[in-house]
């Protein structure tokens, strides 16, 4: 990038941060708190990361409001108000611009401003920056580069022939308009049946005149059973927020510690109690229904019987039987993340839907009036793709990462991504991932993760300072060690055995790799060992860079 390296810096920063979801609100806040000057560049007109951007109509966090908020101030714990078991976007965009305001935190973010590329300059050992926004292009300078991306942030529109000859309304549920479209009486299609899909058909439905589901793969679904939050429940966690803040991070995915969690093989008990135990949680509805015994994860038979009886759920909510054996998922469940829905089943059973199977034939086209499928033509007003995420690694590829010798992200990551911890990258020195592949992130309550390396990075930092190290760089041993264990984790799980967006699956071309580290504490304790120990792992450049 010799137009970068030679263009004059516009402003020097202590630290720059790449996006203001909540990875990035904290990160500011913590690193301001340490007198840095520190700098947040993000793309949309507001703060808020995937909750911006996902304004889809019955867009919900699939994790429970009192655990997906944060935790690190006590004030601001206990004023916020959740309105519903499980917010709702609308109300955790509130909550994200709650934040940036109560912190003060908006002086120090550029909204409409894309980082489009972030050099490490070798001969002075700072980062770079390019950004476009309304104003043109800008340089900026930093000696800390924070990618507070988010791990589903860059949309995945698949390759559709004759997409661009639509010529009715093209929507994607990552980038939904922020004025609701106007879908009465329209012919709806919407392809794809992922968490988005399932959350958005029941709504669409009601909405619209006809609506086409596309499905390529059936997915399982648990009843979320939300419902507005019961005052006196909400003051009992407050009463004692912190310690039930803390058991969640004791949990494998850093929330849940209010559901009993099994401790035997779904195979070592009887069918009638197996029964009774998975029609409890399913009435409690969410993520619970697979934490009643341990093993669904790792061993196949016992997750077959809980497969199984949701399939059986499925064919007893679906009126028409060849509609409900097309919904019933084939797969392992929970191999693809559950998603947790509000009378998806049951949209099915309207006269104005109508299921699409798309698994044997694939979208053929996209004509100027619609969609062929399995020779099939569809006519429609507005196709809606709910085609998912280039996930975790595709919002760092898109940005024109290089560091020592100019080697750019996609270079290094060209077999996948290879990560000391999830936070840092051999030959990227000074260069962070908040929730980076290689880390738990998307295996747990986000927030939680994101509080987690927010404070990480930020001790880290205060450490370099105070011992007037320039530059942390993770080494190569350490990384590939850390991604072998990663894998080996992983391998150990039915995770690998089907086509999900933890493995890149879902995305042509991308290497077949599971991102995720599989486990919080046991997470949080190495990263903790690895700062107790110096940061191990990491190699901390002397105050005279070289
Ligand atoms: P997902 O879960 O990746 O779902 C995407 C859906 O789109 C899924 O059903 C895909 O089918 C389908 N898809 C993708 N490409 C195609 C093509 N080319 N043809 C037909 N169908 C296609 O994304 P979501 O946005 O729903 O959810 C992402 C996460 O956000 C979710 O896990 C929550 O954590 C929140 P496939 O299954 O690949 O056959």
């Amino acid at each position: 990038m010799a137009g970068v390296e030679s263009a004059q810096s516009d402003v020097h920063f202590d630290a720059v941060v790449v996006g203001a979801g909540f990875a990035g609100l904290y990160m500011l806040y913590r690193l301001r708190q340490q007198g840095l000057r520190v700098r947040v560049f993000e793309a949309g007109t507001g703060v808020g990361g995937t909750w911006y951007w996902n304004r889809y109509p019955g867009a919900r966090c699939d994790v429970e409001s009192m655990e997906y908020s944060f935790g690190f101030d006590e004030e601001l714990q206990q004023e916020w108000e959740w309105r519903e078991r499980y917010a709702g976007q609308p109300e955790i965009l509130r909550y994200a611009n709650h934040v940036a305001d109560r912190f003060e935190l908006r002086c120090d973010i550029e909204l409409e401003t894309r980082v489009e590329a972030a050099h490490f300059i070798e001969s002075n050992g700072i980062w770079q920056l390019r950004t476009t926004s309304e104003n043109g292009r800008a340089v900026w300078t930093a000696q800390f580069c924070i990618m507070a991306t988010g791990c589903l942030s860059s949309a995945n529109t698949p390759d559709f022939e004759g997409l661009g000859d639509f010529k009715g309304d093209l929507l994607h549920t990552g980038h939904w308009p922020k004025e609701e479209p106007d879908l009465s009486d329209r012919r709806v299609g919407i392809i794809g049946t992922g968490s988005s899909a399932i959350q958005a058909i029941p709504i669409l439905a009601e909405r619209c005149g006809e609506l086409f589901v596309f499905q390529r793969t059936a997915n399982y679904s648990i009843p979320a059973r939300n419902h507005p939050l019961d005052p006196e429940e909400q003051a009992a966690i407050k009463a004692t927020y912190s310690e039930f803040r803390e058991a969640n991070k004791r949990m494998s995915s850093g929330f849940g510690s209010k559901r009993r969690l099994g401790d035997r093989s779904a195979l070592e008990v009887s069918g009638k109690e197996r029964d009774e135990e998975f029609e409890q949680r399913w009435e409690e509805g969410g993520f619970g229904f697979l934490g009643g015994y341990t093993d669904f994860l790792v061993n196949e038979d016992s997750n077959q019987l809980a497969a199984e009886w949701v399939r059986g759920r499925i064919r007893e909510i679906v009126r028409d039987p060849q509609v409900a054996d097309l919904l019933c998922p084939e797969q392992v469940i929970g191999c693809k993340r559950i998603c947790l829905d509000t009378g998806y089943f049951e949209t099915f059973n309207r006269d104005n839907v109508h299921l699409v199977d798309v698994s044997g034939t694939a979208i053929e086209r996209i004509t100027p009036r619609g969609v062929v499928a399995g020779g099939r033509g569809f006519e429609l007003d507005t196709l809606i793709l709910a085609t998912g995420f280039d996930a975790m690694t595709g919002t760092l590829l898109r940005i024109d990462v290089r560091g020592r010798g100019g080697r750019t992200l996609g270079e290094k990551w060209e077999e996948g991504p290879k990560t000391y911890l999830g936070l840092g990258i051999e030959g990227f020195p000074n260069l962070f991932t908040i929730t980076g592949p290689g880390s738990p992130s998307v295996l747990t309550n986000m927030i939680v993760s994101i509080e987690q390396h927010v404070e990480w990075i930020d001790e880290c930092i205060g450490f370099l300072r105070l011992h007037g190290h320039q530059t942390i760089e993770a080494t190569r041993q350490a990384e590939e060690e850390w991604v072998d264990h990663v894998n080996g984790l992983a391998a150990r799980t039915l995770y690998p055995t089907c086509n999900s967006w933890y493995l890149g699956a879902n995305i042509p071309g991308k290497p077949r790799v599971f991102m995720p580290h599989i486990g919080f504490p046991p997470y949080v304790e190495k990263c903790n060992e690895v700062a107790s120990r110096g940061y191990e792992g990491f190699e901390l450049g002397s105050p005279s860079f070289g």
